[in-house]
């Protein structure tokens, strides 16, 4: 028989990557999607045929429920929230109810379904360590969020601590470190940036306007973390992972790769700085030790920096030629 897994946030780039991921795995997969519709269907569009979707919503404790009772899943990875760091101040509530108790509310679905065998994945985060008390940060290091999202998954990460240890589930969290693709959403800066260097090259438009330049960010490939989500969830016993690359760039070096794909060596003409984009509390900083997931995972990161932004320059000339068309 087939495995079975559910992914919420399957239109996301992770949950895409990762139905990509388990579908070769020959795994059953279904996805939670929040307001599905033709129109919303971005990332998961592909996986039309091959997923069964469902309409339901982390907010609504019902429409979970019903879901894993349909589906019967044996793993279910929790990757749906609002993820967005920067909108988190302008919309605390909801980011509290979808990243923070949506959480809970998963976990009370598992605990309450007939199977007490489910593993349980929660898609932790670096904005945990936010302040970054200690550099590179573990899975031992103290945590120092520094916004509403920071502050949300971090109570989701230690509820399913609290759930492995009160009802002896398998729930684990991966602490994943910023990890982007050529599916990434364009509110978030390296998409930002690929999106608007191709459109510079094509003529479109002839600036970009960003915020902190100064901020580091400890870089992966989404599709090489989604690896390790699988990975967690096949060890003897539940346990938490940090995953990164352990190689900090800033912002000015992404655009640097970025532009350098086009051909342009100084980008300072076509960057403009814009105090909308500079967040009320800054995360200066973030780098991970992924030395656990090394030695008991058998992880690494496969695509470094420099791939990675090339990638997401090319992917979205590419896209932007056909929109042309
Ligand atoms: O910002 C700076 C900004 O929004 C990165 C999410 O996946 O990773 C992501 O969160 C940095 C920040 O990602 C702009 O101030 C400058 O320092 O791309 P971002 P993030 O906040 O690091 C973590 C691990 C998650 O869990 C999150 O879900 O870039 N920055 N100028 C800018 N950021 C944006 N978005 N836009 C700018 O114009």
């Amino acid at each position: 028989m087939k495995k079975k897994a559910l992914i919420t946030g399957l239109n996301g780039m992770d949950g895409s990557h990762l139905a990509d991921f388990l579908l070769k795995k020959d795994y059953e997969v279904f996805g939670v999607i929040k307001n599905k519709t033709n129109e919303t269907l971005t990332n998961a569009k592909h996986l039309i045929g091959k997923v069964k979707m469902y309409n339901a919503d982390l907010t609504d404790q019902n429409s979970l429920f019903r879901v894993v009772k349909e589906c019967e899943p044996d793993e279910v990875y929790n990757l749906a929230s609002q993820s967005f760091v920067g909108d988190s101040w302008n919309t605390p509530e909801l980011t509290s109810n979808v990243t923070g108790l949506g959480v809970l509310r998963m976990l009370e679905t598992i605990r309450e379904s007939n199977n007490k065998n489910i593993k349980f994945y929660q898609a932790s985060s670096s904005e945990m360590f936010g302040k970054m008390v200690e550099n590179p940060a573990n899975e031992k290091t103290q945590f120092y969020p520094r916004s509403p999202y920071g502050v949300s998954k971090l109570y989701g990460h230690w509820l399913t601590k609290n759930y492995r240890e009160s009802h002896d589930m398998f729930a684990v969290s991966g602490i994943l470190f910023n990890h982007e693709s050529e599916r990434r959403g364009y509110e978030f800066v390296t998409r930002k940036i690929s999106d608007g260097v191709a459109k510079i090259h094509l003529g479109i438009i002839d600036k970009i306007y960003l915020g902190n330049l100064k901020a580091a960010r400890d870089w992966g490939y989404a599709p090489d973390y989604v690896e390790a989500m699988w990975l967690m969830l096949q060890q003897e016993s539940p346990d938490d992972f940090v995953i990164a690359t352990g190689i900090v760039k800033t912002i000015e070096d992404f655009l640097d790769c970025a532009f350098q794909e086009i051909g342009i060596n100084n980008w300072s003409k076509y960057v403009g700085i814009d105090n909308r984009y500079m967040r009320p509390a800054e995360v200066d900083v973030l780098k991970g030790d992924y030395s656990k997931a090394k030695e008991k995972l058998g992880w690494e990161p496969k695509i470094n920096f420099e791939n990675l932004v090339k990638r997401m320059v090319k992917n979205d000339i590419e896209l932007q030629k056909k929109i042309d068309i």
